[in-house]
């Protein structure tokens, strides 16, 4: 649930609470289901995954979610499905709507108007692997995939004209002048009367020309403040025409890189932080609100600036915490370890670029993300992939402008798509998936490797970029001693990132990095899981209930220079 007022005048509803529910199994598939005949013997939560409920844990089939939410007769009205996975089909009183899967997106979804008030909305929720019905998530992910409805369903009922979405780029905070794009709903040309309020204070009427849907104008922010993850102030711009609003929060703060470095308001800024999943082992991916501000607060007080949201689009609650209080946030799509099968199919390419769209137009006024990323360890050297890559980087920066694009890379070292990037981000796992699987302790390699990665990049002239690298860890079973200090233990780990984050504070010429990860999450369970003790990845640095290992302070006497 958003964490300010977004609408002082729209009429909205979270449709939280506990629904009907029916798990329906595997016999048909999710098409051959309708809501006219089915019966609800359980009620589940939403938001939920359902296949964290004992009772379903672990299955894979059809799901039924069942509510009523009332409306007055006749008016237009749209349901904000903040996040699900993995495929949907929704029904609003009996009739199809809409079928997505868009797992982690933020979807919004008309309901045709009708003269009565009281309506039945049925989402059908399928969890099974399908590389055509769900082209954007597999089976070798290494985290698990859930079902279900995982952040909340809000109601919108709103006027003949209204704001669809409104984005702000806050120029320089010196001038205080905010550039804002508005797209309409209800008119295709024309002028609209707005008013403008900023920190709660009226501030001007403007009318606005309106061409395609579209208009512009520019909003000046009395006493600009700056917002960096230090000083992360925030100023409230509201638009309001006489019976719709839109209020949105804005932080001026600018991103550019020059010279290997990434500059934060014009100021070289070391990325450090983590790599987090939206990931609890009693709630899947349905993080609490609670639950995100303990985690922001572990990460702050580990000394990080930074974090991955590795490898989805993001809880936008989350990303209102991080604006509020001081984070920046590398964003990406949905993506891990994609290959042939993938690029080569039209469902997974054109998923990925919508994919794209609704991450930008959900977090574009976060100041707090500060690069957009995809495509996490794809085949980004394999020339069949860089059609791809080459299309998303084009799509971000026609979108947004104003930020730098990265995609974390496994094979830096001959990749074929770091044109298609603004900041180099690497994926590497010396002294874990080493080079020397006789040595019980490799840890040389990791300088040696940051070392080959770093001289290849420079060899290819890709080192006038920032570098980042994006992933580099040991797994740790928490609470696992041993005097040979061998992989998997809790020493192991320590020394490894303590190793790690001593080559990034001294080193200039990395601009950052996420470890890999903030805490230890559920994978696949299958033989898979093999590689992967109590099928959890177990390269937190806290555990799964957020216990620290030993890492710990290791991390956080190199990050905060204690
Ligand atoms: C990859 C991947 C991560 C995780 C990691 C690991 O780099 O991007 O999601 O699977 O490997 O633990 O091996």
């Amino acid at each position: 649930m958003p964490l300010y007022s977004q609408h002082l005048l729209r009429k909205t509803t979270l449709l939280d609470g506990l629904w009907d529910f029916q798990f329906l199994g595997t016999a048909e598939e999710p098409e051959k289901r309708f809501p006219q005949n089915l019966t609800y013997t359980d009620k589940l939560p939403v938001p939920s995954a359902w296949d964290t409920f004992p009772a379903y844990a672990g299955k894979r089939g059809t799901a039924a979610y069942r509510t009523e939410f009332q409306v007055p007769a006749n008016t237009t009205s749209f349901l904000r499905f903040r996040g699900t996975g993995m495929w949907n089909r929704v029904f609003v009183d009996g009739q199809e709507v809409e079928t997505f899967a868009l797992p982690y997106s933020q979807v919004d979804i008309q309901v045709p108007a009708s003269a009565s008030t009281t309506r039945e909305l049925v989402v059908l929720n399928d969890n099974r692997y399908d590389t055509q019905r769900v082209p954007l998530q597999h089976n070798f992910y290494d985290f698990y995939a859930y079902g279900g409805i995982y952040r909340s369903v809000e109601l919108h009922v709103v006027p003949a004209l209204y704001f669809k979405n409104v984005r702000l780029l806050p120029g320089d905070v010196s001038t205080g002048k905010v550039s804002a794009s508005f797209q309409f709903e209800g008119i295709e040309s024309g002028e609209v009367p707005v008013e403008v309020s900023v920190d709660g204070s009226a501030l001007e009427s403007q009318t606005l020309t309106v061409s395609n849907g579209q208009a512009t104008a520019t909003v000046t922010v009395p006493d600009a403040k700056p917002w960096s993850a230090e000083t992360p102030n925030l100023h409230t711009i509201r638009f309001a025409t006489k019976d719709d609003d839109y209020i949105c929060r804005v932080g001026f703060r600018t991103i550019s890189t020059e010279s290997g470095q990434v500059l934060i308001n014009g100021k070289p800024t070391q990325l450090l932080g983590y790599c987090r999943h939206e990931a609890h082992p009693q709630t899947g991916p349905v993080i609490p609100l609670s639950q995100h501000v303990q985690d922001l607060q572990i990460l702050k007080d580990l000394g990080c600036n930074f974090i991955r949201g590795s490898h989805y689009p993001q809880d936008p609650d989350f990303l209102d915490l991080c604006d509020e209080l001081g984070f920046y946030v590398f964003e990406e799509t949905l993506g891990w370890g994609n290959r042939e099968p993938d690029f080569t199919n039209p469902a997974f390419h054109s998923g990925q670029l919508k994919q794209t769209e609704l991450m930008i137009e959900k977090s574009i006024n976060h100041p707090s993300v500060i690069m957009w990323g995809h495509l996490n360890e794809g085949a980004s050297n394999k020339s069949y992939a860089v059609p791809l890559y080459r299309e998303l980087y084009q799509l971000c920066h026609d979108l947004d402008p104003s930020r730098p694009v990265t995609f974390a890379t496994m094979f830096p070292l001959d990749d074929l798509c770091l044109d298609f990037c603004d900041i180099v981000s690497v994926n590497t796992y010396p002294a874990w998936y080493a080079e020397d699987v006789e040595e019980v302790r490799p840890l040389d390699e990791i300088n040696s490797r940051i070392d080959k990665i770093q001289g290849h990049l420079s060899s290819v002239e890709q080192d006038s970029k920032p570098f980042i690298i994006s992933e580099i860890g040991a797994g740790a079973i928490y609470g696992w001693h041993d005097p040979h200090n061998a992989h998997w233990t809790e020493e192991y780990q320590a020394d490894y990132l303590k190793t790690v984050c001593q080559r990034v504070v001294s080193d200039d010429k990395i601009a950052g990095v996420t470890l890999w990860q903030y805490c230890d999450g559920r994978t696949y369970s299958s033989g898979r899981a093999l590689s992967r003790p109590r099928a959890f990845n177990n390269k937190g640095t806290l555990d799964e209930y957020r216990r620290p290992k030993m890492a710990y302070k290791a991390v956080k006497e190199v990050f905060r220079g204690d």
